[in-house]
């Protein structure tokens, strides 16, 4: 049986390729989400792609994720620098999660540079567009494989 990894999303990315093409380019979050199933079906993972504006219910997925996946990969927008809430939520999962990032936070306002995610993610990706979320779900189909 093919093995779900949950794509995450978090608020505002529902935005992606509408407004600030400057920062986040052109490219729409459904195409994102046509790319990560194209290669999903090349490593043999089926995807839940999800977007939301509002904490809990992200929060309320991580905890689905436990029954339902084998990892995740996410991009929690803003609530990268803000929410307590997602690092102890991935934290009690216990999956294996790649942290995304479209833009390259560590060259952008300060307040970005940290992140509650990345202490309780496998990895993390950003600076490098769209293509991020493809070589996460390649970075996850190795470590599952391990
Ligand atoms: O670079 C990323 O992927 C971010 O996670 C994007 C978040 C930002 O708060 C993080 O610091 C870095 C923002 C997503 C909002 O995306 C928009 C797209 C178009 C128009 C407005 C917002």
């Amino acid at each position: 049986m093919p093995q779900t990894v949950f794509v995450l999303n978090g608020p505002n990315l529902n935005m992606l390729g509408l407004r600030e093409p400057g920062v986040y380019g052109t490219t729409t979050l459904k195409d994102i989400e046509a790319s990560v199933r194209a290669t999903a079906a090349r490593l043999g993972f089926e995807i839940d792609f999800r977007q939301s504006n509002h904490e809990g219910v992200l929060v309320d997925w991580i905890q689905e994720a436990r029954e339902k996946a084998c990892g995740i990969v996410v991009n929690p927008g803003a609530y990268t620098h803000t929410s307590v809430a997602l690092h102890d939520a991935f934290k009690a999962v216990g999956l294996p999660v790649i942290e995304v990032h479209i833009s390259n936070i560590f060259a952008r306002e300060s307040f970005r540079h940290h992140s509650y995610v990345s202490p309780v993610a496998s990895g993390v990706l950003c600076g490098l567009g769209p293509h991020g979320y493809e070589l996460a779900l390649e970075a996850l189909a190795r470590i599952v494989a391990r």
